[in-house]
This record gives structure tokens, sequence and C-alpha cells, in this order.
């Protein structure tokens, strides 16, 4: 059984929507995180190195960081075909883009939102315009991030924008923006967060 580390209206929220769309068996485990005013603390029950959400704990073994978690969750339930399995022509581009969510799209919007200019080469990332750029080229034949199958790269990336698009520190693009409609339109969605408490 799967147990995911949980904290309402947080990143750990998106994994209750991908559980919910693999019609995986899983319980919600709720931990307390810390907080940017200095309240909260780290909750010991969480796996989290730091501890952070999600995290998932799947008969004791414990997978953290959102494109790991993704990645295990689409492998362990490959019948609901969400990720792009070894062997697939696509799944190169299904690693790619995962990882590129949190080493690359991430720290382009948090150093856009702390006003940080990106380095050019010796960050590992590149400037929020860059990004945009580059996923509104992915997007523009849709309707998803591998082209006519749903998979996990949209619970992370179509949730990220749903939350973030509307933001006047990014690019504005009806691409994004359609792409940010249609994937929380699903029941999935719907049904995740009627369960992520909070
Ligand atoms: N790189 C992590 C980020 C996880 C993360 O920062 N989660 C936030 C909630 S949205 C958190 O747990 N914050 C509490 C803390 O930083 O201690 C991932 O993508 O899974």
């Amino acid at each position: 059984m799967i147990t995911l580390y949980h904290h309402a209206k947080s990143r750990s929220t998106r994994f209750i929507f991908l559980l919910e769309e693999l019609e995986a068996p899983y319980t919600i485990h709720s931990v307390t995180t810390r907080k940017r005013d200095g309240s909260g603390a780290v909750d010991p029950a969480n796996p989290h190195p730091h501890g952070k959400v999600p995290a998932i704990s799947d008969d004791g073994v414990v997978v953290f960081e959102s494109p790991a978690i993704a990645l295990y969750l689409t492998d362990k339930f490959p019948q609901k075909q969400l990720g792009p399995l070894a062997g697939d022509a696509q799944r190169g581009a299904y690693l790619s883009w995962l990882a590129y969510y949190s080493g690359v799209l991430e720290p382009a919007f948090v150093s856009k939102f702390m006003n940080v200019e990106v380095p050019r080469g010796t960050a590992g990332w590149v400037a929020v315009e860059e990004v945009m750029s580059a996923v509104v080229a992915r997007l523009s034949p849709g309707p998803y991030f591998l082209g006519e199958k749903f998979s996990a790269l949209d619970v992370l990336y179509g949730t990220t924008f749903a939350m973030f698009g509307q933001s006047p520190m990014l690019p504005k693009s009806p691409v994004v923006a359609d792409y940010a409609r249609r994937v929380t339109a699903r029941p999935a969605f719907a049904r995740a967060l009627a369960k992520e408490g909070g």
C-alpha cells in the first residue's frame, strides 16, 4: 500500500491527482511542514530528508522529490499508461521533461520571483522567459506534453501553470493557459481537491 505524505495546498496535492488518475490504492498521511513565517515544524513521520512534501512510502520503499515520485508511480502502474516505459520511443522525452521540471523550470520561477538574475553558463537553469518559450514550443502541437497522450508530466506542469500562469512575473501565453485549463478540468483533479483537506 502506498502512503502519501501530504500537506494541504502544497506540491503534494498533485500526487493525490496522479494517484487518482492511476486508480492506485493509497492512503494520505497528513504531516506538518515548516512555513515561510517561521511557524510549523518538520513532522518526524515524514521520510523526506528535509521534511518537505510530497514523499511516498510504498510498503517501506521511500521515494521523495516530485519527478522521482511521478516516475516511480507511472512505472508501478504501467496499465494506466501515464508514463512511457523503458523501450518506448517517448521514454527519453518523458525522463527529460521530468528532470527539467525540478532542475530548470522551478529554479527559473524562483529566480524570477526573487528578482535574481540567472548567470549564463554557470547556473544549471535559464531565465524564465527562455523556459516558457521552450514550454510553449513543446505544448503548441497539443494537447499534452507528450502529444495526444496525457501523462504524469501534465500533472506536474499543468497544475504549476494553473497556479502561477497568471502571475505578472511570467510571460503570458494562451497555449499555456488553455493547457492548464485542460489539465485541471480532469475529474481526477476535482477528486484530488476534494480529498486534499486543509
Ligand atoms: N523539490 C521538492 C520541493 C518540495 C517542497 O518544497 N514542498 C514544500 C511544500 S509546496 C514544502 O514541503 N515546504 C516545507 C519546507 O520547505 O520545509 C519537490 O519537487 O518535491
